[in-house]
C-alpha cells in the first residue's frame, strides 16, 4: 500500500514552485469570420459560445416576453452589474503609466539591493500619480497633494515607492488617519463639497491640529495645482533605511526629481480648467506618451547616518518636516522613465495595489509612526478593494521575477500549483518539496535595538509646529508668497464659522506675522486674534532653502508645454508656417483654435486644420497663446464670448501673448488697452519673430503683470 501511494505521487510530485497561467488572451485563437473584408474575432460569451445576435434578447415573437433562458443577455448583464470595485478611499482619482528605472552606478557601498548594483541595469516601473481627496470622477486640477506611487518591478521582488508630491505630510502619528481625510472630504449629512478642501471640517480639523501647519505651507502654495504630472516633484517623505552587504545601516529619504523642470498654475486658471477639460492632468500623460516625448524624473537620495539625525533640529521620524537639501544634499542615482501607456485604464490604472510593506532586500523601514501606520493599512485595502488575497495575481500587481511559495486557494486563484507538496516542512525532496527559506538570500530585517515601555504619547522631539512652515514661507519669492496668502484666503472664504477662520489666522501668527495680516485682512476679520499656544516657540534661525521654491527652480525651457493658436480665416500662412517651424524646433506642442472645429482657409488658400472649436479650447489649457486672426476675423471674433475669455484671461493668466496687429480691436473688446501691453506681448510680423517670440516663452509666465489684489 505504501508503495502504491509512493508511486503515484511521483507521478504528480512535480515543483510547486511552478504555476501554470492557463488565461488566453481574448480574441486570440478562437473563430474568426469576414466583415468589411477583414478578419474578425467571433464574438462570444464568457464560456465561449459563439454568439449569434448581439442586438436583441429573446422573445416570444417580436413583442415579448423576454425569456429567461436567454443565457447571453443574462450573463452581459450580470456582468456589466458587477463591473465597478470599491474606489480608493483616499487617492481615488488616478492615472498610470508604464516605464523604467535605469541605475547610473552602483550603490553597492550603501545598499545590497539588486536594482542599484550595477550601472545601466533597468528595472521595469509602473507609476500611479493621484489627488487625494475627490473621488474618482472629480476633476484633476483640485488643490490638492498628488499621489505620486511607483511600483519597481525588481528581481528581488517589488518594491513599491507609495508617496507624494510634496515631501511633508500633515500629521505625525497614523491614528489620526481616518481624522483627517473625513475632515477632507465631502461632508457627511450633505455629501458635499466635492474635491476640495475650502469647507468647515477641514479648516477646523486642520486649526486644531497644529502638527499640519508646515503641511498647510506646502498645500496653499503652486505645488498644490501642478500644470501636469510631468512637471512636478516626488517625494517617499518618511525616512527609510539602506542596508549593504555588511549589514550596514544609512537613512534615507527619497526624492523624484522631474527633468522637464517644475512648474505649477494659478489659481484662477485651475477653476476654469476644471470645468474645461477635468482630464487635464491625464490628457497630458497620456498625449506626452503617445507622441513619444517621455517624461523623466531622477531618483534623489538624501543620504544621513544616526549621527546626523540626532543632531538634526527636528526628528527625522517626524513627517511632518523635511530635512533642507542645502543641509544634506539630494545625490542622484538613476533615471525613471514613463514611456508607455496602458492598454486598458481599469486592468492596470484600478487594479494597481500599492503597499509601503512592498520592499526589497537592502531597503527597510524606519519607525517613523505615520509609516508604521501605513505599513498596516494598505494591505487591508486591497483586500477590500480587490476582493481576495490574490490580487498579486493580476498582472499589475504580480512580480516579474520568479516567486515561490506555498498560499493557495481563495477566491479567484489564477494560478495551477502542480505538485503534492503544499506545506513545510515536507520531506520530499528537491524541486518536488517545494521552496524554502534561505537565510543568506532572504530580506532580513535590520537588527535595531529597540527597548522602552509602551505608551500612548507624542514625542516631545515632534513638538515644534511652526519652525518649518515659517522655513518654507520665507523660502518662497513674492509672487509665490502671495499666492499662499491668497490661497488661504478663498478657502477660509468658504468657511461659515467665524470661529474657524479666526483660530486659523492666530495659527498663522506663529508663523509669519505679515501673513497672518494679509490673510486677516483678506478675510476682513474685525479684530486679531492672539497668537495660539505653541507647545514650542517658532525659531526664526532657520536658514531659507531656495529648493522649496518653485519659481527659482524653473527651467527656462518650453519644451513639452503647448501653444495655443487661435486662427481664423484669412490667417497670414507665413507668420503660421514660421510659428509652426518654431514651436516644432522648440519640442513643444501647438493646438490650433479656430472658430470651427474643421478649420479655416488661410491667406494663401491652404486649408488648416483645427484642433478645437474656441469654446471648447480656452486659453487656460494652454502655457502661453498666440493671436492670428485675419482683420476681418478678429472682427467677427468681437462678438463671441469665448474668444473674448480667450484673450482676457490668456492676460489675467500672464500668459506670453504673441500677436499680429490685426487683433488689436479683439484686445480692445476684451479690456486690454494699449497702455496693459506689456513686455509679455511679443508681435509676430515675421518668421523671425516667431522664432524669438517661442524662446520668450521659455520664462513660462510674465510674472510682473501679476495683479492678484495681494501688491501692496
Ligand atoms: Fe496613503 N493610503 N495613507 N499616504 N497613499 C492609500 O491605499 C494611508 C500617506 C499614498 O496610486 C490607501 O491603495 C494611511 C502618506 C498614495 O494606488 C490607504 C496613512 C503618503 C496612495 C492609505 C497614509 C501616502 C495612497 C488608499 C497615514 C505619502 C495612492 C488606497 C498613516 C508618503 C496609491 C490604497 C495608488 C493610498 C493609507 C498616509 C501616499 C487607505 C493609513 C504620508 C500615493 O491604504
Amino acid at each position: 500500500m505504501a508503495k502504491k501511494q509512493r508511486a503515484q505521487s511521483n507521478s504528480t510530485d512535480r515543483s510547486t514552485a511552478k504555476f501554470s497561467d492557463q488565461t488566453v488572451p481574448i480574441g486570440e485563437g478562437g473563430e474568426t469570420h469576414q466583415i468589411s473584408g477583414k478578419k474578425t474575432p467571433v464574438l462570444t460569451t464568457q464560456q465561449g459560445t459563439p454568439v449569434s445576435d448581439d442586438q436583441n434578447s429573446l422573445k416570444i415573437g417580436t413583442r415579448g416576453p423576454t425569456l429567461l433562458e436567454d443565457f447571453h443577455f443574462r450573463e452581459k448583464i450580470f456582468h456589466f452589474d458587477h463591473e465597478r470595485i470599491p474606489e480608493r478611499v483616499v487617492h481615488a482619482r488616478g492615472f498610470g503609466a508604464h516605464g523604467y528605472f535605469e541605475n547610473y552606478k552602483s550603490l553597492a557601498d550603501i545598499t545590497q539591493a539588486d536594482l542599484f548594483q550595477r550601472a545601466g541595469d533597468k528595472t521595469p516601473a509602473f507609476v500611479r500619480f493621484s489627488t487625494v481627496a475627490g473621488n474618482k470622477g472629480s476633476f484633476d486640477l483640485a488643490r490638492d497633494v498628488r499621489g505620486f506611487a511607483v511600483k519597481l518591478y525588481t528581481k528581488e521582488g517589488n518594491w513599491d515607492i507609495v508617496g507624494n508630491n510634496i515631501p511633508v505630510f500633515f500629521i505625525q502619528d497614523a491614528m489620526k488617519f481616518p481624522d483627517l481625510v473625513h475632515a477632507a472630504k465631502a461632508e457627511p449629512d450633505r455629501g458635499f463639497p466635492q474635491a476640495q478642501t475650502a469647507h468647515d471640517n477641514f479648516w477646523d480639523f486642520i486649526s486644531l491640529t497644529p502638527e499640519s501647519m508646515n503641511m498647510i505651507m506646502w498645500i496653499m502654495s503652486d505645488r498644490a495645482i501642478p500644470r501636469s504630472f510631468r512637471f512636478m516633484e516626488g517625494f517617499g517623505v518618511h525616512t527609510f533605511r539602506l542596508i549593504n552587504g555588511e549589514g550596514k545601516s544609512t537613512f534615507v529619504k527619497f526624492h523624484w526629481k522631474p527633468k522637464q523642470g517644475l512648474q505649477s498654475v494659478v489659481w484662477n486658471e485651475a477653476m476654469k480648467i476644471n470645468g474645461a477639460d477635468p482630464d487635464f492632468h491625464r490628457r497630458d500623460l497620456w498625449d506626452a506618451i503617445q507622441q513619444g516625448d517621455s517624461p523623466e524624473w531622477e531618483l534623489g537620495l538624501q543620504l544621513f547616518d544616526d549621527n546626523f539625525a540626532e543632531q538634526f533640529d527636528f526628528d527625522v521620524l517626524d513627517a511632518t518636516k523635511i530635512i533642507p537639501e542645502e543641509l544634506v544634499p539630494v545625490q542622484r542615482v538613476g533615471r525613471l522613465v514613463l514611456d508607455r501607456c496602458v492598454d486598458n485604464f481599469f486592468a492596470e490604472t484600478e487594479q494597481v495595489a500599492f503597499c509601503t510593506q512592498n520592499i526589497v532586500p537592502g531597503i527597510d523601514f524606519s519607525n517613523d509612526p505615520l509609516l508604521q501606520g501605513r505599513n498596516f493599512s494598505y494591505l487591508d485595502t486591497q483586500l477590500k478593494r480587490l476582493g481576495s488575497p490574490n490580487f498579486t495575481h493580476i498582472p499589475i500587481n504580480a512580480p516579474k521575477c520568479p516567486f515561490s511559495h506555498f498560499q493557495q486557494d481563495g477566491h479567484m486563484a489564477m494560478h495551477n500549483p502542480q505538485g503534492r507538496a503544499n506545506y513545510e516542512p515536507n520531506s520530499w525532496e528537491g524541486e518536488a518539496g517545494g521552496p524554502r527559506e534561505s537565510p543568506e538570500k532572504g530580506f532580513n530585517s535590520y537588527p535595531a535595538v529597540e527597548e522602552g515601555a509602551k505608551l500612548r504619547v507624542r514625542s516631545e522631539t515632534f513638538a515644534d509646529h511652526y519652525s518649518q512652515a515659517r522655513q518654507f514661507y520665507l523660502s518662497q519669492t513674492d509672487v509665490e508668497q502671495r499666492h499662499i496668502a491668497a490661497a488661504l484666503i478663498f478657502e477660509l472664504s468658504k468657511v461659515e464659522r467665524l470661529k474657524i477662520r479666526t483660530r486659523m489666522v492666530s495659527h498663522l501668527l506663529n508663523i509669519h506675522e505679515e501673513l497672518a495680516e494679509q490673510v486677516a485682512k483678506g478675510l476682513r476679520v474685525k479684530k486679531m486674534p492672539e497668537a495660539a499656544d505653541a507647545a514650542k516657540p517658532t525659531r526664526d534661525d532657520l536658514e531659507p532653502s531656495p529648493a522649496l521654491s518653485i519659481l527659482l527652480n524653473c527651467l527656462e525651457t518650453f519644451k513639452g508645454r503647448k501653444l495655443g493658436v487661435l486662427i481664423t480665416d484669412g490667417v497670414d500662412m507665413a507668420v503660421f508656417k514660421a510659428l509652426k517651424a518654431a514651436v516644432k524646433a522648440e519640442g513643444a506642442i501647438m493646438a490650433i483654435v479656430a472658430p470651427g472645429v474643421g478649420g479655416v482657409k488661410a491667406s494663401d488658400g491652404t486649408w488648416i486644420e483645427a484642433d478645437e472649436k474656441i469654446d471648447g479650447g480656452p486659453s487656460v489649457l494652454y502655457d502661453a497663446v498666440a493671436l492670428l486672426p485675419s482683420e476681418e476675423g478678429a472682427k467677427s471674433l468681437m462678438k463671441e464670448a469665448a474668444a473674448r475669455d480667450f484673450v482676457a484671461d490668456a492676460f489675467a493668466h500672464m500668459k506670453f501673448i504673441g500677436y499680429v496687429e490685426a487683433v488689436t480691436p479683439l484686445l480692445r473688446k476684451a479690456g486690454i488697452n494699449e497702455g496693459d501691453q506689456d513686455g509679455g506681448f511679443i508681435e509676430i510680423d515675421g518668421p523671425k519673430a516667431a522664432s524669438k517670440f517661442i524662446e520668450i516663452c521659455r520664462q513660462l509666465r510674465f510674472w510682473d503683470r501679476a495683479d492678484d489684489g495681494m501688491k501692496e
